[in-house]
């Protein structure tokens, strides 16, 4: 389906910003940047906004969804909002147990490990998504020109959680459910890709730029089993979004090993996690994709001088690549001093 005329990628706000240019393969006057877990504990007016409201209820309320969404953008001047949610929101609203417990993660009460279990799993109703679609559509109506990214998690990383009933370490029972019962395995990640599709195209519909899907777990896998389990899913993901013209940024943690097949799925713009430099990124990718990444978020504790010299050797490598966009190499750590993002983002576009 196309984007509708009042879209701000079509009515003139989004479709020459920054980002938007870099995200198609444009090199804009300034290098736009914005960062993964912008929104969230680093913040003291998030902190205090979260007072008496849990993580998943802060996320269905759209004015408080919103809120928190944009504080980022006043604060440090980034150049695209995040939508403030969570990868476990779309299976939450399909029916789902879930809580997002304090300093752990997304904790399932049930976890999903059997054939019959998979069977149970409903689909997501369109209309449980209405406050999300709201959420997007206030927020938007604030941000003016300022796009807003809207985000998914993969059916890998999504899976990993619903099997593992909680975070894990080498989401080691969900890989063993897809060696040992390949065909529940392709089941469940069908489910989980509609589900996060649904959930994209609720964002871009009410008026997203642009979309990233978050595969944060799949450095545990081999590229021959994420080509043949885990790849397919994720396009089917990003399939839902076939006719929106926005575009798609795919990203995984401990991914260089599988830059060019998480591409392959249908994406436009590779996110890079710390441990691969971005030159080395591009010659992987054929030298045609534009990148994100990858400041490492260990140095945004270092000494500006360390920090400094970091963000410039970033921007250098950079270069090598059609476009980039300036992001950190995972989410911002929750101790981090945010004066530290906003002094980044000024040398960024200094
Ligand atoms: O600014 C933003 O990026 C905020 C929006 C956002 C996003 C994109 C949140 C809020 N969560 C996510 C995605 C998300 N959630 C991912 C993919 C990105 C990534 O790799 O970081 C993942 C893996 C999750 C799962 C999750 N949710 C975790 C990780 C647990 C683990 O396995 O290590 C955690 C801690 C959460 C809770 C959560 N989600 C978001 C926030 C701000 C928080 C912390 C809640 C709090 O305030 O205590």
């Amino acid at each position: 389906m196309p984007l509708t005329s009042d879209h701000p990628l079509l009515d003139g706000r989004t479709g020459t910003s920054p980002l938007v240019r870099a995200y198609r393969g444009d090199r804009p006057e300034t290098t736009p940047v914005w960062f993964m877990r912008q929104a969230g504990r680093s913040l003291p007016e998030y902190r205090e906004l979260r007072v008496g409201n849990e993580m998943l209820d802060a996320c269905l309320t759209p004015s408080l969804a919103s809120e928190i969404t944009l504080q980022p953008v006043r604060r440090h001047h980034v150049d695209a909002a995040i939508f403030f949610s969570d990868i476990v929101i779309p299976a939450k609203l399909a029916g789902v147990e879930v809580a997002i417990v304090p300093g752990k993660g997304p904790v399932f009460a049930n976890p999903i490990r059997t054939a019959a279990d998979v069977a149970a799993l409903r689909p997501l109703d369109p209309e449980a998504l209405a406050p999300i679609r709201e959420a997007v559509a206030m927020t938007v109506a604030e941000l003016g020109s300022t796009p807003l990214i809207g985000f998914a998690g993969a059916p890998f990383t999504l899976a990993s959680y619903l099997v593992e009933g909680g975070p894990s370490k080498d989401q080691l029972r969900a890989r063993t459910l897809m060696y040992t019962e390949p065909q529940v395995w392709a089941t469940l990640l069908n489910w989980c890709a509609d589900i996060a599709g649904e959930f994209l195209v609720a964002q871009v519909e009410a008026g997203a730029s642009a979309v990233q899907l978050f595969d944060s777990w799949v450095g545990s896998l081999s590229e021959q089993q994420y080509v043949r389990r885990v790849a397919p899913h994720s396009k089917r993901a990003l399939s839902h979004l076939r006719g929106y013209d926005v575009p798609k940024v795919h990203f995984g943690v401990g991914s260089g090993e599988l830059l060019r097949a998480m591409h392959g799925i249908g994406a436009d713009v590779m996110g890079v996690d710390w441990r691969i430099p971005l030159d080395t990124a591009s010659e992987r990718l054929g030298g045609d994709v534009p990148l994100q990444g990858n400041l490492d978020p260990a140095l945004l504790g270092a000494p500006a001088h360390v920090l400094e010299a970091h963000v410039q050797d970033v921007l250098d490598r950079g270069l090598s690549a059609p476009s980039h966009v300036v992001n950190l190499g995972h989410g911002v750590p929750p101790e981090t001093d945010p004066d530290v993002l906003t002094r980044i983002v000024e040398l960024v576009h200094g």
